[in-house]
C-alpha cells in the first residue's frame, strides 16, 4: 500500500490477544504513526480493539529499555552487548558446573512469536542441558491443553472463529469476549442480533449476558457441577446424539450413571442456578443442529480446572456437536501467542507438537538435529521453580517476557523466590516489577519491530513484520538469544526467524508444510501437511487418539480449594479489564491510560450497605496470605457475597491477596476463587504497601 502520509506500511498480526487480528502499522520518520485493521484479516474482518489500534503509542514510550543493564554494588546501570553477554555466560556457566543444568531455569514469552520461542527452549535444552522451561500457558489455559489432550487429541481449538456465526446456538462460560477479545466479542454480539442463541455462566453479569437468551450465575468454583446439570438434562430430555457417542466415542458408560446425581435440584444446592434456568440454558444448546462452547479462565483458573475443560469436553461430545461447522469447542487463548509458545516445547515435559522429552525417538531427532545430547528428565513447572529457588536447588532463572512479580499468584512468595536465586536475566522491553531483581536486564523489541509468526486462538499461524527498528541498542528476541545461546557454546545456526521456521516445520509434524510463502496474508490453522493443506476444522471423520475415539470423561463436582468462612466471608475474583493488558505494561503507556487510570473493586449493594461501603471509597481487602488497598465501586454486576477486581496495576498488587492453591493436574493458580475479609479504611486512603504480607 502506497500513502502519501506515511514512509512505509506493512501488514502485521496484533501482539496482544488471542484473537490474532491482522493489522497494517504505518511508519513515518521511524515510528509507527498509526495502525489500522488489515480488511482481509480471517480474524477481524477489517476490526481491531482499542489496544491494537493504539498499540504503537507504547512502541516509542521514553520509558523504553535502549541499553543492556547489568546490577553493579546494587543498581542496574547500562553497560555494552558484549558486557552483558560476558557476564550471563560467565555466571550460568559457574553455576552449571557447581549445581549441574537444572540448577538454572527459563521462561518463554507467550507475547514473542514462534521463532522466538523455538529459539528459548532450544537454548535451554541445548545450550544449557536441562528441560526446565515453561511459559505462562502455565497460569492460564495449561488445564485446556490437558483436557483437550486426553479428550480428543491435539491441544488447541477444533474448530475458527467463523463457527460462532454457522452455529446455531452457544454456551460462553467463564469467559468475557468483550472485554478480553473484543473483536471476537464483537463477533459474537452480531451474531446474536442476528439469531445466534447464546448462554452465558459467569458468577457477573458480563455485556454478552445482555444478549442472552439464558444467563447462569453459579458460585465461583462450581463449574463442574453447572456442566454436570447441563448433561443431565440433555440426557434426560433425549437431546443426547446416541449415534455419535457409540460410534465416536468411549468413557459414557461411567459418565452417564455420574449424570444421576446432578439433577438440576441438585445443581441448585451446590451452585446457586435456579433449576429453571439451568433446564432452559441445556435446552438451547442441545436443540441446535450446531452448536458451540467458548471457554476461558473462569473455567481454568480452578482447583478442577482441567476436569471442568474435559466435562465441556463429554457435554459436547454426548450431543454430537463436535467437528463440523458450527459445532466447535473453542477456548478463547488468551496472550497473542500462548498457544505458539507452547506448539513450539516451551514447556517441561514436551518437544513441539506436544511430545514428551523422555520419548526416546523424539529426543534422538532433536539431538541429530542440534548435535548434542540431551535430557530425557521433565523440568520444573512455574511454581516448582519458585519453590525450589527458595529451598536453594534452583540457582539462576532466564525470564523472557513475563513479569511474574505482578502477574503470578502469591506475590511475596514469587518475591522470596526471585530474591533467593543467585542470578536472575530478564529480556524484556520495560523495566518492570521483576527486573527490579534482575542481575542482567536485556533490551528486546516488541512486536512492531520484528518478523516472525503469531499462532492464534484457532491454532492460526500468522505472520509478523517489522513496521520500525528497535529503539537505541535494542534487539530483537531472536537476535538476543541466537547470541546467548552462541556464548554459552551452542551455535544455533540458523539465519534468522524464516530458517528458524524451517527447522520447526522439519522437526514437528503438526507444521510439515508451513513456509512464510505459504502462510501469506490469511495464515494456516496446523496441522498443515506437507503439502500445506490446513485444517480449519479437527476431527471430522477421527478423533487424534489411538483407535480414533474420543474419551469422555466422568468427574465428579469437587469443592474449590478456598472457600468463605466467618473470618473471611467474601469471595474474591480476579480477572481483566477492557482498557489494559496483564502487566499493564504496554497499556498504561498508551493512551488508554486516560480512558482508565486506576482499579477498582466491584460489591453488590447489599454487601456494601452491610459493610457501610459507599461508592469510591477506599477500602482494604486481606486474604489468608496478604493484603491490598483498593477503591470501591457498588454494582449490581456482581452478585451478593463476591467481589470481583483485575491485575493491571502494580500499585494494587491484587496478586498478593492470591495463595498458593491451583489445578490439580497442571498447577494453574486458582485464581478465580480467593476468600477475603473487605471492609472501610477509615484513616487517610494510604498506597498498598509494597509486600503486606499480613
Ligand atoms: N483487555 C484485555 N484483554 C485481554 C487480557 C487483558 O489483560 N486485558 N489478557 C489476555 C489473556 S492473557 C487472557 S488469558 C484472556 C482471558 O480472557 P477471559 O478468559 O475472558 O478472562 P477473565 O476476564 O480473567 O475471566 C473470564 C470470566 O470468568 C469469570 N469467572 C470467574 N470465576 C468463574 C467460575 O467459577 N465460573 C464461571 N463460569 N465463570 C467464572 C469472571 O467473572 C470473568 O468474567 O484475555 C486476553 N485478553
Ligand atoms: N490475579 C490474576 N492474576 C493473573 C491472571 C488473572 O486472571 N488474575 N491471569 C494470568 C494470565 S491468564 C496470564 S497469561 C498472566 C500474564 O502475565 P505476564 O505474561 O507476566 O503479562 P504480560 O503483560 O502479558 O507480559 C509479560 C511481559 O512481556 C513483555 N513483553 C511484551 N512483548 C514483548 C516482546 O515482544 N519481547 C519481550 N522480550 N518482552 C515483551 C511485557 O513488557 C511484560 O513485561 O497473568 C496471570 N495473572
Ligand atoms: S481483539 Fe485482540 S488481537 Fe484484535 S486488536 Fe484487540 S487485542 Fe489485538
Ligand atoms: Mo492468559
Amino acid at each position: 500500500m502506497s500513502d502519501a502520509r506515511f514512509d512505509s506500511s506493512v501488514t502485521t498480526t496484533c501482539g496482544y490477544c488471542g484473537v490474532g487480528c491482522r493489522l497494517e502499522a504505518h511508519a513515518r520518520s521511524g515510528r509507527v504513526v498509526s495502525i489500522t485493521p488489515a480488511a482481509d484479516g480471517p480474524a477481524n474482518h477489517g476490526h481491531t480493539c482499542l489496544k491494537g489500534r493504539f498499540a504503537h503509542q507504547f512502541s516509542r514510550s521514553r520509558e523504553r529499555l535502549t541499553t543492556p543493564l547489568i546490577r553493579e554494588d546494587g543498581v542496574l546501570r547500562a553497560a555494552s552487548w558484549e558486557e552483558a553477554l560476558e557476564r550471563i555466560a560467565a555466571e550460568l556457566g559457574r553455576i552449571r558446573s557447581a549445581h549441574g543444568p537444572d540448577a538454572i531455569a527459563g521462561l518463554a514469552s507467550s507475547r514473542a512469536t514462534n521463532e522466538d520461542c523455538w529459539a528459548m527452549q532450544r537454548m535451554m535444552r541445548a545450550a544449557i542441558g536441562t528441560n526446565n522451561i515453561d511459559n505462562c500457558s502455565r497460569v492460564c489455559h495449561s488445564p485446556t491443553s490437558f483436557a483437550l489432550r486426553k479428550a480428543l487429541g491435539y491441544s488447541g481449538a477444533t474448530g475458527s472463529f467463523s463457527d460462532i456465526e454457522a452455529a446455531g446456538a452457544a454456551i460462553i462460560i467463564g469467559a468475557n469476549p468483550t472485554e478480553g477479545h473484543p473483536v471476537a466479542g464483537a463477533r459474537i454480539k452480531q451474531a446474536a442480533l442476528r439469531g445466534l442463541r447464546l448462554v452465558t455462566i459467569d458468577p457477573r453479569r458480563i455485556e454478552l449476558s445482555d444478549h442472552a437468551e439464558v444467563h447462569l450465575a453459579p458460585r465461583p468454583g462450581t463449574n463442574a457441577a453447572v456442566v454436570l446439570g447441563l448433561a443431565h438434562v440433555a440426557w434426560r430430555d433425549g437431546l443426547a446424539d446416541r449415534a455419535f457417542i457409540d460410534a465416536r466415542t468411549e468413557g459414557f458408560g461411567a459418565f452417564e450413571e455420574l449424570l444421576g446425581l446432578y439433577d438440576p435440584h441438585a445443581v441448585q444446592d451446590i451452585t446457586g442456578v435456579p433449576a429453571g434456568d439451568l433446564e432452559r440454558a441445556a435446552h438451547v444448546y442441545g436443540e441446535a443442529t450446531e452448536a458451540s462452547i467458548l471457554w476461558g479462565l473462569g473455567v481454568t483458573e480452578h482447583k478442577y480446572g482441567s476436569e471442568v475443560v474435559q466435562l465441556i469436553c463429554g457435554l459436547a461430545l454426548m450431543t454430537g456437536k463436535v467437528g463440523r461447522p458450527g459445532s466447535a469447542l473453542l477456548p478463547l487463548r488468551g496472550q497473542n501467542n500462548v498457544q505458539g509458545s507452547s506448539d513450539m516445547g516451551a514447556l517441561p515435559d514436551t518437544y513441539s507438537g506436544y511430545r514428551r522429552v523422555d520419548d526416546e525417538d523424539v529426543a534422538r531427532a532433536f539431538e541429530a538435529a542440534w548435535g548434542t545430547t540431551l535430557s530425557r528428565r521433565p523440568g520444573m513447572k512455574i511454581p516448582e521453580m519458585f519453590d525450589a529457588a527458595i529451598a536453594g536447588d534452583l540457582k539462576a532463572m532466564y525470564i523472557f517476557g513475563e513479569d511474574v512479580a505482578q502477574t503470578d499468584p502469591n506475590t511475596s512468595h514469587v518475591i522470596h523466590a526471585l530474591d533467593s536465586l543467585e542470578f536472575l536475566v530478564c529480556q524484556d522491553i520495560f523495566e518492570t516489577e521483576t527486573t527490579r531483581y534482575a542481575d542482567v536486564v536485556l533490551p528486546a523489541s516488541s512486536f512492531l519491530e520484528k518478523t516472525g509468526t503469531f499462532t492464534n486462538a484457532e491454532r492460526r499461524i500468522q505472520l509478523v513484520g517489522a513496521a520500525i527498528e528497535p529503539p537505541g541498542q535494542a534487539r530483537t528476541d531472536f537476535d538476543i538469544l541466537r547470541a546467548v545461546s552462541g556464548a554459552l557454546g551452542h551455535d544455533m545456526a540458523l539465519a534468522g526467524p524464516e530458517e528458524a521456521m524451517a527447522e520447526i516445520a522439519s522437526l514437528t509434524p503438526e507444521f510439515a508444510g508451513v513456509t512464510y510463502p505459504r502462510l501469506g496474508r490469511r495464515g494456516l490453522q496446523w496441522p498443515v501437511e506437507a503439502d500445506g493443506t490446513d485444517a480449519p476444522i479437527l476431527y471430522a471423520d477421527a478423533f487424534h487418539r489411538d483407535g480414533g475415539r474420543a474419551h469422555i470423561a466422568a468427574l465428579p463436582y469437587k469443592e474449590p480449594g478456598d472457600a468463605a468462612d466467618e473470618e473471611f466471608p467474601l469471595v474474591l475474583v480476579t480477572g481483566r479489564r477492557l482498557e489494559h493488558y496483564n502487566a499493564g505494561t504496554m497499556t498504561r503507556r498508551t493512551g488508554n491510560l486516560e480512558l482508565m487510570d486506576r482499579d477498582w473493586l466491584e460489591i453488590h449493594p447489599d454487601d456494601a450497605a452491610r459493610l457501610w461501603i459507599t461508592d469510591g471509597d477506599t477500602v482494604s481487602v486481606r486474604s489468608r496470605v496478604g493484603r491490598i488497598e483498593i477503591g470501591a465501586r457498588v454494582t449490581e454486576r456482581i452478585e451478593p457475597g463476591h467481589v470481583f477486581t483485575a491485575f493491571h496495576f502494580p500499585e494494587v498488587r491484587t496478586n498478593l491477596l492470591i495463595g498458593s492453591s491451583a489445578d490439580v493436574n497442571t498447577s494453574c493458580p486458582e485464581y478465580k476463587v480467593v476468600a477475603v475479609d473487605v471492609r472501610p479504611v477509615t484513616e487517610e486512603p494510604a498506597q498498598t504497601p509494597a509486600l503486606a504480607a499480613s
